[in-house]
């Protein structure tokens, strides 16, 4: 098991669109035990392989409650089968994107399928946190972020202060190294 570093926004590799996995192999879980390391750590209720820069469609979640024992869930291949034209509104966060958190409405209820470490599929219906972080962590495979749900001027406002913080500590790298 390892810690591995979590890519922050403008990192451009948070826009690609991860690849299915074909087997899942030792590589995997390896990949998955590293990603729940770090997002215990960090610490978080869900993570993206692709946040760590690995782009394959893996997804892990703990969603039990401080003092409980741990739940943890692995999400290979995730993909939303369904879901409601209901909606709600949930505040959220990413490890992407620290101390940063915002209301975004997705659909309430959505049914994922999705295969487990041992290559089993399961098709379950969400709702509530565990609804809204399959969908914020599903949109990690494709790409998105949970600031692409918000409003432009928002959007635009956090992507300005995040950039601007990657290229100060650039040039403090730089510095040091000189
Ligand atoms: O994908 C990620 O970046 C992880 C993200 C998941 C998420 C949170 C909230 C709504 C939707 C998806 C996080 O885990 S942010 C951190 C967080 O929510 C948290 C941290 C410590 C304790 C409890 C929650
Ligand atoms: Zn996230």
């Amino acid at each position: 098991m390892a810690l591995r570093d979590i890519l922050k926004i403008p990192d451009k590799r948070l826009r690609l669109v991860s690849e299915l996995v074909k087997r899942i192999d030792a590589s995997i879980r390896a990949l998955a035990d590293d990603m729940f390391e770090t997002m215990y750590d960090a610490p978080g209720i869900g993570l993206a392989a692709i946040q760590l820069g690995v782009a394959k469609r893996v997804v892990v979640m703990d969603l039990s409650k401080k003092g409980e024992a741990h739940k943890p869930q692995v999400f290979i291949n995730p993909e939303i089968t369904w879901a409601s034209k209901e909606t709600s509104t949930h505040e959220e966060g990413c490890l992407s994107i620290p101390d940063y958190y915002e209301e975004v409405e997705r659909p309430l209820l959505v049914k994922v399928k999705y295969l487990d470490l041992e290559g089993k599929t399961h098709e379950i219906e969400a709702d509530g946190l565990f609804a809204t972080c399959l969908q914020h962590e599903i949109d990690h495979t494709n790409g998105v972020l949970f600031i692409d749900h918000i409003s432009k001027l928002k959007r635009d406002r956090v992507i300005k202060k995040f950039t601007k913080a990657a290229k100060a500590e650039k040039s403090a790298k730089k510095t040091v190294e000189a």
